[in-house]
């Protein structure tokens, strides 16, 4: 089977806190290539960034407001070649479009799990509400036009979440390794991180899909049968 990944799109409510960053239809473009050339999409988690509703704590509105600022993308989802796994940021989809956790395939006699990846995140474990928080308030520190000081939060974030050239040294790699030998994996996929990777730990795999958000176009190509696992960027 081949399977094209994309995941942490982050699609907003369509204001300056949207960190989607392209036009809808350059996007449709863009997703139309991958269905023409692949079995299945997954879409591997903060799809939508449901944490930044008007008021604090209200991911079904977030939801609601991001699905509205993008119809046509909330439409093409909605698809039957796509496969939707929540992550931290659209949680709330688990319940209202029930969408899954992690999901395991098997094709081609390879196993693959797809997880987000915010389960290994320490703040997420430790305290949610707090991670939730700052998203929420790094959204509305963009609407009063502070957008600079925003830019340096998600600068620091992203440089503290690098990975590490080796994967016996990187957390988040060890987790996903570990937990690709509890499932019986070949291959683990996330994304979460931002970060598109390819490593290998013994005769296991880890992708990460990168991220579509800030007008990127990262996506993992896999193709059981051919044996290929690429990360894309075009
Ligand atoms: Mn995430």
């Amino acid at each position: 089977m081949n399977i094209a990944v994309i995941s942490d799109l982050h699609l907003g409510p369509g204001d300056v806190s949207d960190s989607f960053g392209h036009r809808d239809e350059d996007f449709l473009k863009f997703l139309r290539r991958l269905e023409s050339d692949f079995e299945r999409i997954i879409l591997l988690g903060d799809v939508w960034e449901t944490l930044t509703s008007l008021w604090p704590f209200d991911p079904e509105a977030g939801l609601r407001r991001a699905r509205m600022a993008h119809p046509d993308l909330a439409s093409r989802f909605d698809r039957s070649k796509y496969l939707y796994i929540h992550g931290n940021h659209d949680i709330v989809a688990g319940s209202v479009e029930r969408a899954p956790e992690e999901i395991l395939i098997e094709s081609d006699g390879v196993r693959l799990l797809f997880t987000h990846g915010h389960r290994h995140d320490w703040l997420i474990r430790q305290a949610r509400w707090l991670s939730e928080w700052c998203v929420w308030l790094g959204a509305w520190i963009r609407r009063v036009g502070l957008s600079a000081l925003y830019q340096l939060g998600n600068f620091l974030d992203l440089a503290m979440s690098q990975p590490s050239a080796h994967p016996s040294r990187d957390s988040f790699q060890n987790w996903a390794f570990s937990l690709a030998e509890h499932r019986n994996a070949d291959v683990v996929i996330t994304g979460h991180t931002h970060h598109a990777l390819r490593s290998e730990c013994g005769s296991r795999l880890f992708l990460n899909s990168g991220s579509c958000s800030e007008g990127r176009f990262s996506y993992l190509a896999i193709d059981t049968k051919g044996d290929v696992y690429d990360v894309c960027n075009t």
